[in-house]
């Protein structure tokens, strides 16, 4: 009788082990879920705030070369546009950003941009606090460093930074 009662513990221990594992499985199941989130946000492309402390909230970014290329610039500052605007102007290989700066800051006529775009491989327009712009433009194909700056007057020295094409 006691012998008996032995193996029906163990039986029992058995299958209570057996329906801990089954549930087990059950816990994985979320993952496509995931998988499209991150398409999702490689299709709005990178998204850059500019603010009154004269930041870019990304200050480097990686493409491929050739890849077409959204980027987003937000003000997310207080200070007038007349004032306290900002752009994103990214620059062609090898172009001399503190020139480019000096140059484009003495031409307000035309929202702080050079008569000479030749080295203006993309740029937004100047934008006061809450507005936002989006600009689609082709990576070079040439991989290297490629500068981008805020041009608004005495802005470039802290609101620069570098799109890595590789
Ligand atoms: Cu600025």
């Amino acid at each position: 009788m006691f012998k008996n009662l032995s193996i029906f513990a163990v039986l029992f221990a058995a299958l209570v082990v057996a329906g801990c594992g089954g549930g087990g499985d059950q816990a994985e199941a979320p993952a496509p879920a995931q998988e499209e989130a991150a398409a999702d946000t490689a299709a709005e492309g990178i998204v850059i705030e500019a603010n009154d402390q004269l930041q870019f909230s990304v200050k480097e970014f990686t493409v491929a070369a050739g890849e077409e290329v959204t980027v987003t610039l937000h003000n997310v500052g207080t200070l007038p546009k007349e004032t306290f605007g900002h752009n994103f102007v990214i620059l062609t290989a090898g172009a001399d950003l503190e020139a480019f700066a000096t140059e484009a800051m003495g031409n307000s006529a035309n929202e702080y941009l050079p008569t000479d775009m030749s080295n203006v491989l993309a740029h937004t327009a100047l934008l006061g606090p809450d507005e936002e712009d989006t600009i689609t433009f082709m990576a070079p194909t040439e991989p290297g460093e490629y500068e981008f700056l805020c041009t608004f007057p005495g802005h470039y020295g802290t609101m620069r930074g570098v799109m890595i094409v590789e």
